[in-house]
């Protein structure tokens, strides 16, 4: 008898709500390529902290890579081909991350997803992600598969009206979740990093997160 004839063969998905999947250590095996992906990503399209439509500075610094890029400034948010910093089209999504997020999709139940824009997010001790929901993309129906690199956050997860209380989730390095369904619109956000020091990237956080932005067909 095999002591481990009971285990799946990828760890079964924690459900946080409807729609919201938690692949624990999902992208484990995969950190260190995905960081020198991230790495080479940045030197071409460096983080940057973005302007709030508001006029506040972002405490997260922020880049992007694929066919579109998530940018945001005085007039607003958008996706946009260009990065406004270079001018030139933003970097072409690493085969490793597409390969990722298609793999976690699927596991989540959501065939053939198509990113088209990646966001990378760096926290150091400090930085947050006050609640918000992401709506600037049309197509809604597609999931947001999320990548957590480094130093643990304290992921915030509310409803879909702002004033139901956040509930709190720790997400580590190789964690993994895919945001679709009812989950889509929820409000979310990232508590204060706290101080630390991870073996691999040191005193920061990097998130991943794809989308798809533009509806197919
Ligand atoms: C739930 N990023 O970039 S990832 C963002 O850790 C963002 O950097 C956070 O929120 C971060 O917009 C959270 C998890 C996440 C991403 C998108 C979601 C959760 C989500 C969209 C809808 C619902
Ligand atoms: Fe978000």
């Amino acid at each position: 008898m095999d002591l481990f004839d009971d285990l799946p063969v990828e760890a079964a998905a924690q459900v946080l709500a409807p729609g919201a999947m938690l692949l624990r250590a999902f992208a484990w095996n995969e950190a260190a390529q995905l960081l020198q992906a991230t790495e080479a990503v940045l030197a071409q399209a460096p983080l940057r902290h973005m302007q709030t439509p508001g006029g506040y500075t972002m405490s997260v610094s922020t880049s992007s890579c694929g066919a579109l890029g998530w940018v945001s400034d005085a007039r607003g948010y958008r996706y946009a081909a260009c990065d406004p910093v270079s001018g030139q089209t933003w970097p072409a999504m690493p085969e490793c991350f597409l390969a990722l997020a298609r793999r976690a999709a699927a596991q989540a139940g959501y065939a053939d997803f198509r990113p088209e824009a990646c966001l990378i997010n760096q926290y150091v001790p400090g930085a947050k992600l006050s609640l918000h929901q992401d709506r600037d993309e049309r197509d809604l129906d597609a999931p947001i598969v999320s990548v957590s690199l480094g130093l643990p956050a304290i992921f915030l997860f509310g409803g879909t009206e702002r004033s139901q209380r956040p509930q709190r989730y720790r997400l580590a390095h190789g964690d993994v979740v895919v945001w679709g369904g009812p989950a889509r619109l929820a409000f979310h956000g990232v508590a204060p990093l706290e101080e630390g020091a991870h073996a691999l990237l040191g005193r920061r956080r990097i998130n991943l997160t794809f989308r798809r932005v533009r509806r197919e067909g």
